[in-house]
């Protein structure tokens, strides 16, 4: 059973590492940024999963240090790639942290990434629970330069009419949801609506969890902006995304 002392140990030792996923431009099918994913590689036993060790780690509050480190490495791993775009997940217990804002300005100041390469992901469940506090970090976050990108949209609850009106910079269509493009007509229906009101409402979209070429080229298709998923690669150490035939922006 993992247990809080196993993370707080693990974090000591620094087992653990950030890995990354590419995100395409849709059009030119070119590398123009990584989502930054936390890994236990060095974990004795076995290496465990974040959903094995997120959820433990925001029960125990140690997703504020582990948060930080996943934030602070992946911008000093990207900062010598000069265009490449960073895109870190962000637990709403971390959004909740009044202090949230000044710790990501901290670490944009100590590693001088620049605030305009960087998206903070974050879900429904974080914006719902406190939407005043929603609205205020979200402001804040631009005010630095950062982008805010809703993560996971369509397995909430929430309308993209009602998210709207939280000035969200990119919406992430979840793969549960983007998945079914290849599916069958409603589905289909469903996921380009999503994607043409998200357009119009100014916001860039992203969709994840493409896995073949058929859901790459409806997608493309369907208008989203950038595209996300094992079609592309799975999420591996940096150094191995660097040398993927992926040619970069
Ligand atoms: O890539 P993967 O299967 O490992 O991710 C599983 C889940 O864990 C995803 O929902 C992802 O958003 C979440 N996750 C991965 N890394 C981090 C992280 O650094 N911080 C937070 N809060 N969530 C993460
Ligand atoms: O919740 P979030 O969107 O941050 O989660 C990212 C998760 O999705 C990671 O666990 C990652 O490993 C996984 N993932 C990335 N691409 C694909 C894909 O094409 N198919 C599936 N099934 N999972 C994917
Ligand atoms: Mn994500
Ligand atoms: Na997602």
């Amino acid at each position: 059973l993992l247990i809080e002392n196993d993370i707080r140990e693990g974090l000591e030792r620094e087992e653990f590492d950030v890995w990354y996923q590419p995100i395409v431009d849709a059009r030119t099918q070119a590398m123009i940024g990584v989502e930054a994913l936390a890994r236990w590689p060095r974990r004795p036993g076995g290496e465990l999963k974040p959903d094995d060790f997120i959820p433990v780690a925001e029960t125990s509050g140690l997703i504020y240090a582990l948060g930080q480190f996943v934030l602070r490495r992946a911008c000093q791993q990207l900062m010598p790639l000069s265009t490449l775009k960073l895109s870190v997940n962000i637990s709403p217990a971390q959004f909740r942290d009044p202090e949230f804002e000044n710790k990501v300005a901290s670490v944009l100041g100590t590693t001088h990434f620049p605030a305009r390469r960087l998206q903070l992901e974050v879900t429904e469940t974080y914006v719902l629970e406190n939407p005043e506090r929603a609205r205020a970090a979200i402001a804040n976050l631009k005010a630095l330069g950062t982008a805010v990108a809703l993560d996971d949209f369509g397995t909430g609850y929430s309308s993209i009419g009602y998210l709207r009106r939280f000035n969200f910079d990119t919406i992430k269509i979840d793969k549960s949801l983007a998945g079914l493009v290849d599916d069958d007509e409603q589905a289909s229906v469903l996921v380009s609506g999503t994607i043409r009101i998200a357009s119009a409402l100014g916001m860039q979209v992203v969709a994840e969890g493409v896995e073949t070429e058929k859901q790459m080229k409806l997608l493309r298709l369907a208008g989203c902006d950038q595209l996300q998923g094992y079609y592309y690669s799975a999420p591996k150490p940096l150094n191995e995304i660097l040398q993927l035939p992926l040619q970069q922006q």
